[in-house]
């Protein structure tokens, strides 16, 4: 089939799961076009099938601010129309829904691709509740041939947030892990954690959802310090956070790797991770980390129960106490065996829930669907 993605490129769940679902696809024999402002900074250059269209965003002196949604809307109608696609499908609704919409009615019927919309979280859970985007969501939705959620719990959200009730299919995100570059050692001397540390890894954009304050005040009461070190991959500027580092004592305990993009490398070499976030939809970090054997303890918000088997596969905490988190933190590095089992457990469930081969048919039988091509 041939296939339109429009997602953001910048570090992001909705991106990197955007991206990769287009890599599976193109392994898969299918052609797939992407839109976005910028190339998604996780799609290889030069892959067979992959392309990439970027929006070309002008400034005129008229726009207070830049309009994206109309160009991208262009972009696509016209890459459809040349290139025959089946599906355009978009991920994360604001502002792509819209503008693939408005892409599709720009062509005459026998060109028109079908819409699929991923709505990924904050699309519904944020901009869903803010009058100024939420009846463009609801709209964009409805016009959709078809939408799927991340979750059940963003399902559950999507309906009772923006008082959608169309149909609304959970397909969960998937992680295909690319073999890393380095040694699990060679990746601990750079970091600079010993054999007797367990290296606790947390990786986000560091917006307030991820409650970075929170995981640092966790962090601060786990005893005794010098066995641990934290490691933050972040897809923003720590710099706002220094000042908490300072003040709580974690100087000599924090390291933070800004955009990586080998994350396979360093995630290899966590011993377990840390995620405070107020709400998830999914956390695809959390997915990242299981696939390499490294179980999680995290806040049990959102959709992040359905992700990790609360005392299986990690270990989830009710509440935002940093004390009740610092407790789980501390038990799985004094208890290495309990760890180890639990890492095997969330290895076993991410191959089996939440790899490629588990959830990419899934898009494709969709696809499929809403083009008439199969019941
Ligand atoms: O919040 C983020 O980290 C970014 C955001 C996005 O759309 O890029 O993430 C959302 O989508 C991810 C992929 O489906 C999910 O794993 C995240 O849980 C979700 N974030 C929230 O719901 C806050």
């Amino acid at each position: 089939m041939k296939i339109g993605i429009a997602c953001y490129p910048s570090v992001g769940g909705s991106g990197i799961l955007a991206t990769a679902l287009g890599e599976e696809l193109a392994r898969r024999g299918h052609e797939v076009h992407f839109f976005s402002y910028e190339r998604p900074f996780r799609l290889p250059e030069h892959a067979p099938r992959l392309h990439f269209h970027p929006v070309v965003i002008n400034e005129y002196q008229l726009f207070k601010y830049p309009d994206y949604t109309l160009p991208l809307s262009v972009r696509m109608a016209a890459v459809s129309r040349d290139h025959h696609l089946d599906v355009l499908h978009v991920h994360y609704a604001v502002p792509h829904a819209t503008a693939a919409i408005l892409a599709r009615s720009m062509l005459p019927p026998a060109q028109q691709p079908r819409v699929v919309t991923t709505l990924h979280g904050t699309d519904t859970t944020l901009l869903g509740s803010d009058p100024g985007y939420g009846p463009a969501i609801h709209h964009a939705l409805t016009c959709s041939d078809a939408v799927t959620v991340v979750s059940e719990f963003l399902k559950q959200e999507t309906q009772r947030v923006l008082g959608f009730n169309g149909p609304l299919e959970v397909i969960y995100n998937f992680f295909a892990p690319r073999p890393p570059r380095r040694s699990r050692a060679e990746v601990r001397r750079e970091l600079g954690v010993a054999d007797n540390e367990a290296m606790i890894l947390h990786s986000s954009n560091l917006r307030p959802v991820k409650r970075i304050e929170l995981l640092l005040e966790t962090v601060a009461r786990v005893r005794p310090r010098e066995t641990f070190k934290l490691v933050v991959m972040a897809g923003g500027s720590f710099e706002p956070y220094l000042k908490d580092v300072q003040r709580l004592g974690l100087k000599d305990r924090v390291i933070v790797r800004e955009n990586v993009n080998e994350i396979e490398d360093y995630l290899q070499a966590a011993d377990l991770g840390l995620f405070t976030s107020e709400t998830e939809s999914f956390c695809l970090s959390i997915l990242e980390a299981m696939s390499f054997g490294c179980p999680s303890v995290a806040r049990r918000a959102g959709g992040i129960p359905e992700v990790v088997a609360d005392g299986v596969s990690g270990l989830l905490v009710a509440s935002a106490d940093p004390d009740a988190l610092a407790q789980a933190v501390e038990g799985l590095i004094r208890e290495p065996g309990r760890r180890m089992a639990m890492g095997e457990a969330a290895q076993r469930r991410a191959r089996g829930h939440f790899s490629a081969e588990a959830i990419v048919p899934r898009y494709e039988a969709l696809y499929q669907r809403v083009c008439g091509c199969a019941g």
